[in-house]
């Protein structure tokens, strides 16, 4: 090997490793972070000011009672009244159950864990357009649905 090729490659060398450990430096300080941060959501969608409240209503236990979730269709404009409130004035425990998984990209995983006791409030902030039907795991006659939507104006 001549002395002019061997030098050729040790900047070769020198080259790919300046250039890994920049891509390393990017991946550690930009990359990573920026995909862990949660993603930005305006004040107003984080702090709505009406709280929107969907009643389990007494008697929703009862197959042949017909209203449970009221209102059963709710439209929910991100902004105004995103933040839902379910509230449980049955005598017996509900849930807050998503037909399909549904997760929000602020908030998480929708859905109450496990039940809502009678005269207890399941909560969720809704940040981004979605139509999400749902139901109660016990009572799956209980059906309801969400269609959350930008600000119209
Ligand atoms: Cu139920």
């Amino acid at each position: 090997m001549s002395a002019v090729s061997s030098h050729a490659y040790g900047i070769g060398i020198i080259t790919v490793i300046v250039g890994l450990s920049a891509g390393l430096v990017f991946y550690q300080y930009f990359y990573i972070p920026e995909s862990l941060a949660k993603p930005q959501v305006s004040e107003e969608i984080l702090e709505p000011e009406e709280i929107k409240v969907i009643d389990i209503i007494p008697g929703s236990a009862d197959p042949n009672q017909q209203d449970n979730f009221v209102p059963k269709l709710v439209n929910i404009q991100l902004g105004i009244d995103n933040h839902v409130k379910w509230t449980n004035s049955d005598q017996t425990p509900h849930t807050v159950t998503p037909d399909h998984k549904y997760e929000d990209e602020y908030s998480g995983m929708f859905g109450s864990e496990g039940v809502v006791m009678p005269g207890e409030t399941y909560e969720f902030v809704f940040t981004e357009p979605a139509e999400i039907p749902y139901h109660c795991d016990p009572h799956p006659w209980m059906t309801g649905t969400l269609e959350i939507t930008k600000q119209r104006f």
